[in-house]
This record gives structure tokens, sequence and C-alpha cells, in this order.
């Protein structure tokens, strides 16, 4: 299945949209209250969608080649606005992975692939996948740079994408990587709630 992930702004016009097509009129809360109760259903099942089919900003997948794009961007200790394992890149097994690496935060950052066993780990240099890490991985780049790591995974795992700089992701900077052998495609959303 796969659906097109509405972005916010879309989201939330798109029941006004629905409402001016059909009625011609504003979308005013008082004057249209089905309006209002189809948004907030909208709203509340977004999340889910974009979990399925993923971030379309953030990834994309070549089926011909079964090769993943996945852009990760280095915040304030955060990774595409996520921390703590909150986000999860979800790819299918035997994935080729391409990262394109942004550093766009003031502080050092680099990436690497952990494991996804045991705590976080303190500091990079240690890939729990061959060539999967950044430049500097210890050091760390500055903003504004850039790097790419090309890797394959396994037939299975569950992994953390974390900073290598010291404390970093111990300080939160670390998402979850899981091969699901049932994912058509890969995505990439908030971490599924167990
Ligand atoms: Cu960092």
């Amino acid at each position: 299945m796969s659906f097109p992930v509405p972005t916010r702004t879309a989201t939330r016009a798109l029941p006004c949209a629905l409402g001016m097509a059909a009625l011609v009129v504003g979308c005013s809360k008082q004057e249209r209250p089905d309006v209002t109760v189809r948004q907030t259903t909208l709203a509340a099942t977004t999340p889910a969608i974009a979990a399925d089919t993923g971030d379309s900003q953030s990834v994309s997948y070549d089926a011909a080649s079964n090769t993943v794009t996945f852009k990760l961007v280095a915040g304030p200790f955060n990774w595409n606005g996520f921390g703590n394992g909150q986000a999860t890149l979800t790819v299918a097994p035997k994935s080729n992975i391409v990262v394109n690496f942004v550093q766009d935060d003031g502080t050092p950052h680099s990436a690497e692939v952990a494991s996804g066993e045991g705590p976080v780990p303190n500091s990079g240099g240690d890939p729990a996948i061959p060539r999967a890490f950044t430049n500097k991985v210890v050091e760390g780049l500055p903003q504004g740079a850039t790097d790419v790591m090309k890797f394959t995974v396994p037939d299975s795992g569950k992994f953390r994408i974390v900073c290598g700089v010291p404390g970093h992701a111990a300080g939160g900077m670390w998402i979850w990587m899981v091969i699901d052998p049932s994912a058509k495609a890969p995505s990439f959303g908030p971490t599924p709630k167990s």
C-alpha cells in the first residue's frame, strides 16, 4: 500500500480546501462543525501514515538496485529533529544504504552505525557494520560539512545511528535503524510505541 503523505501544511489546508471546493464558503469552525471533525480525524491518523510510508524528504528507494538513500541531518543533539531513539529508519534485509550526512549544527558532530544492543556507546570508533561511519567520527565534523556513508545491511538486526563525538550519543543523539523482513520499502518516522 502506498498513500501520498501530505505535508503538515497540506494536512491543515486539506479540510478547508475540500470545504471550499464543495461549498465555496469560508472555512470557519463555527459555520462548519463537520469540517472540524474531519480535520481532527485526519490529524490523528497522520503520524501512522507517515510511519508506514516514510518521510519522502528524508528517505528514497530504488527497488531495482535495492538502494535506500537517507538524508541524515545533524542538529543540536538530534538527528532530523529526533533524539533518544524517538525516530526509526526501517529498511529491508540486504539493502544497500547511502546515508547523506549533513552537519547543520554549530557543535561538531559525526555519524556511525552502532549496535542496537546494550547501552548507547559513549563515543564512535566501533561501527557495527563495516564502513558505516563518517570522517572524523570521534573528533566530529564542523558545521556545513557533508559526508556520505555507503554500506549494506545484514539479514536482520536492530542498530543505532549515533553521533560518535564523546558523550553525544549518550546525550540523546541517536536514532534507530531496524532491518524488517516484512518491509517492502524503507521508511523513516517516529518510533512506533511498543
Ligand atoms: Cu554530536
